[in-house]
């Protein structure tokens, strides 16, 4: 019985020994010293050992537990040190080597195009102003003189929200907003996120537009050719060549869309401006009384001229970008070039 102890101890000492993680070490705990462990069970039989004997073998075992305790409690601590040396070793810093560098973000071109334009008209006295996406039917048609049965009320050309709310299709509805609040003089320009049910090459369902307002006493279509025939010059370069041509609006009367000779081919006729030698860059016109009248103007005391434009085209001009989804891929290789 005493050499069967002695046995046990040994092989535990030794299994102890070469064991190399701390699972390990808890099994070889639990066969050993758990409730059904082999010292345990060699205990049960001490019943059947004579009397005399008992004490001495009970001792023995005693003595046989608690080093085997002790040894494996100091070697669990001593697994845990090494696996933190390891990780240590791993997860070394050469605090030598030269830091990552910082990778800088890009104006997205359209943003730019916007920030370009917007200075520009902040240096005729003009004031960005900005509103609501989700707009009431009333200021994005019914103010603006778009009736009831106007074409662009389709719903091809308009997200409906509900049967009073759409997702603004031009940022005109901000304009009328800022008259209804405040009497003239205006100047404002309000960019912004616009939105219409068309997707393909030159079509997002999403893109940006830019409009502007100036509303005084005697502002004439002369102001109107002024500021604008100044403004595509500074974005196109002095030299560009400008066409006015009569368009119509339902909020603008007369209306006038103005274009630049082609900024490709200079007039030639390529396949950009369609062989016209003319690109189509902006709507204009005078505020149509009707408008002034919704926003309780007197038409006869004031006058004043708005226009609209699309800043993905402008940016496609001026990059030389052919497809407008380009802008809305987020590809980083495309993004870095501006
Ligand atoms: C355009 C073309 C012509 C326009 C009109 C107004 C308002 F609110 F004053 F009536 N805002 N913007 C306008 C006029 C917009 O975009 C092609």
């Amino acid at each position: 019985m005493k050499e069967g102890l002695e046995e046990l101890r040994k092989k535990a000492n030794t299994e102890l020994d070469s064991a190399v993680c701390r699972e390990e070490l808890l099994a070889i705990k639990t066969r050993y010293l758990g409730r059904k462990g082999l010292l345990t069970q060699f205990l049960r039989k001490l019943k059947d050992v004579p009397a005399e004997a008992r004490p001495a073998l009970g001792q023995l075992s005693n003595v046989i537990k608690e080093s085997l305790s002790r040894r494996t409690e100091e070697r669990l601590k001593n697994v845990g040190l090494v696996k933190k040396d390891g990780i240590l070793q791993e997860e070394k810093i050469d605090v030598t080597l030269p830091g990552r560098g910082v990778e800088y973000g890009k104006i997205h071109p359209v943003t730019r195009v916007s920030n370009e334009i917007c200075e520009i008209f902040s240096i005729l006295g003009f004031n960005v102003v900005e509103g609501p996406e989700v707009e009431l039917d009333y200021y994005n048609f019914e103010a603006l003189n778009i009736p009831k049965d106007h074409p662009a009320r389709d719903m091809q050309d308009t997200f409906y929200v509900t049967d009073d709310v759409v997702l603004r299709t031009h940022t005109s509805p901000v304009q009328i907003r800022v008259m209804e609040k405040e009497q003239p003089p205006i100047r404002i320009i309000s960019p912004g996120k616009v939105y219409r049910p068309d997707s393909d090459i030159s079509h997002t369902p999403m893109f940006h537009q830019i409009e502007g307002l100036l509303v005084d006493k005697g502002i004439t279509f002369g102001d109107l050719k002024g500021i604008l025939t100044f403004f595509l010059h500074e974005v196109f370069g002095k030299d560009t060549l400008l066409r006015f041509r009569p368009s119509f609006f339902p909020f603008t009367e007369p209306s006038a869309e103005v274009d630049i000779q082609c900024v490709m081919c200079h007039g030639a006729g390529c396949s950009v401006c369609g062989q016209s030698g003319w690109l189509e860059i902006l709507g204009s016109g005078m505020v149509d009384p009707e408008v002034f009248k919704t926003v309780g103007y007197d038409p006869e005391a004031v006058s004043g001229f708005a226009f609209g434009l699309g800043l993905e085209r402008i940016a496609m001009l001026k990059y030389g970008i052919s497809d407008i989804r380009l802008f809305f891929e987020n590809d980083q290789k495309f993004l870095k070039q501006f």
